[in-house]
């Protein structure tokens, strides 16, 4: 009797409910309007459809291979490092790895970098440019973005209340280099138009160096005329330098936050994933000044809070370890670019081979090629009013099984048309991928349609 009650009263509640919100549970708008429009994401976008389609996958930015055995080793012994190493640690960084990472870089920005204050650390690179955004971008503040970017940063402008103000690298019109190819070094900023773009509302200005997609490394000349406007507009400097250790050719990576008068207005943002090839640990950091970090650690503090304490404590030794060993031919950081010096050379001439004009990076893991003289069908391609590159990589991945990532996901709506034939490859990959792509690749010209 009781149970037949109870179904009675719960089918009436349905009954209920049904009645009064037929379609929707609320009768309001659900979402703020600050995240209209940023909705779209292309890496959730394209590791759906490498889920979905199983390409060879030479598109998001990860390797396909293991970190460095050492840290596997520390990332165990962490694990096993007894009850702490399960617990929270300090909100703004374990302490082993904010005192590692203050002392690993103070040599290199040349200045002491005080391991509490100075150092936030952080979900992945991510956090701290979000962290950087909500906590220094008012609302109406102006933020000058150097396209191509790295593309979280206009909806994290957006999410802050602030108005992206884009300024294109372009590249050189004589920018042929040997044999023809391009480099990434080829693209530049025009002083004048960067200049140009300074208001009195431009709180930031955000550069990735080395860069994403293109793979350019700034020269410091470049960057100290991007630190002269900075000073002169009093104003702050993002830089997103998570490929720091990735540079190939000689070529220098130079922190703008060692430059004269700049580290009071820098905040430079790292990522361990990147670093140390171990992407899922979500690692990450900001450095800069004190009275620019603790602002950021008010927003770090409210909303995730702390950060996983074994994969600090691994991260920690790593940078301990490379401490020891910079410079020397048993440094990762040595290791890694000489390896991914091979494979960014492997992925050019498998490019070249089919007639493909790669843009080669100076540093990065990621390649860019132009695509408008390559024949594809795309007429079955879904969504013909997207950008052409986006359609073009659907394609590649739907009917070629190869995953590449289009580039005007890298640009602003207002550029995007402009640069839609190209798409980006990316080379941290076993050479067994690599092969696998340039089999593709290479049956599709034979078949005389690339
Ligand atoms: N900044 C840049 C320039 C990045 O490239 C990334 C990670 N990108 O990887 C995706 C891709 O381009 O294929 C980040 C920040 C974020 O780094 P983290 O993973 O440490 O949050």
């Amino acid at each position: 009797m009781g149970l037949l009650f109870w179904n009675f009263v719960t089918a009436s509640r349905r009954a209920a409910t049904f009645i009064k919100f037929p379609n929707t549970i609320m009768s309001r708008r659900l979402h703020a309007s600050r995240i209209e429009g940023v909705d779209k994401n292309v890496w959730v976008e394209f590791s759906q459809l490498v889920n979905d389609y199983q390409p060879v996958n030479l598109g998001q930015g990860f390797p396909d291979f293991a970190p460095p055995k050492y840290m596997e080793d520390a990332f165990c012994e962490a694990l096993r490092g007894g009850p702490s190493m399960h617990q929270y640690t300090r909100a703004f960084g374990h302490p082993r790895l904010v005192k590692s990472l203050a002392k690993f870089f103070s040599g290199i920005v040349g200045r002491e970098i005080h391991p509490m204050d100075d150092v936030l650390v952080t979900v992945g690179a991510y956090q701290a440019l979000f962290c950087a955004f909500q906590a220094l971008v008012e609302e109406g503040d102006e933020v000058i973005v150097v396209e191509p970017f790295f593309d979280c940063y206009q909806p994290m402008v957006k999410m802050a209340g602030g108005k992206a103000v884009y300024v294109p690298l372009r590249p050189k019109a004589n920018g042929a280099g040997e044999g023809g190819a391009l480099s990434s070094g080829d693209w530049v900023l025009s002083t004048e138009e960067l200049a140009s773009k300074f208001t009195p509302r431009t709180k930031a200005v955000v550069i990735n160096t080395p860069n994403n997609p293109l793979g350019k490394v700034y020269k410091r000349e470049e960057l100290q005329v991007i630190a002269d406007l900075c000073i002169q507009h009093d104003v702050l400097c993002f830089s997103d330098e998570v490929y720091e250790w990735l540079t190939y050719d000689g070529t220098q990576h130079v922190k703008i936050a060692s430059l004269p008068g700049m580290w009071e207005r820098t905040i430079t943002v790292g990522s361990a994933g990147k670093t140390f090839s171990a992407t899922g640990w979500k690692v990450g950091w900001a450095i800069g000044a004190t009275d620019l970090i603790k602002h950021m650690k008010t927003v770090h503090q409210n909303s995730v809070y702390h950060c996983a304490t074994a994969a600090q404590e691994a991260v920690a030794r790593g940078f301990e370890r490379e401490l020891d060993l910079l410079g020397t031919p048993e440094s990762y950081f040595r290791q890694l670019p000489d390896e991914m010096r091979l494979k960014r050379e492997k992925l050019a001439s498998c490019l070249e081979s089919v007639g493909l004009k790669p843009i080669m990076p100076q540093g990065g893991y990621f390649m860019i090629t132009d695509v408008s003289s390559v024949k594809a069908d795309l007429d079955e391609a879904d969504g013909k009013e997207e950008a052409y590159d986006f359609r073009f990589v659907k394609w590649l991945i739907k009917e070629k099984g190869l995953a590449t990532i289009p580039v005007s996901a890298f640009y602003s709506p207002e550029h995007g048309r402009d640069f839609d034939k190209y798409i980006r490859f990316c080379f941290i990959k076993e050479d067994s991928t690599l092969d696998a792509a340039e089999a593709i690749l290479k049956n599709w010209s034979a078949s005389s349609h690339l």
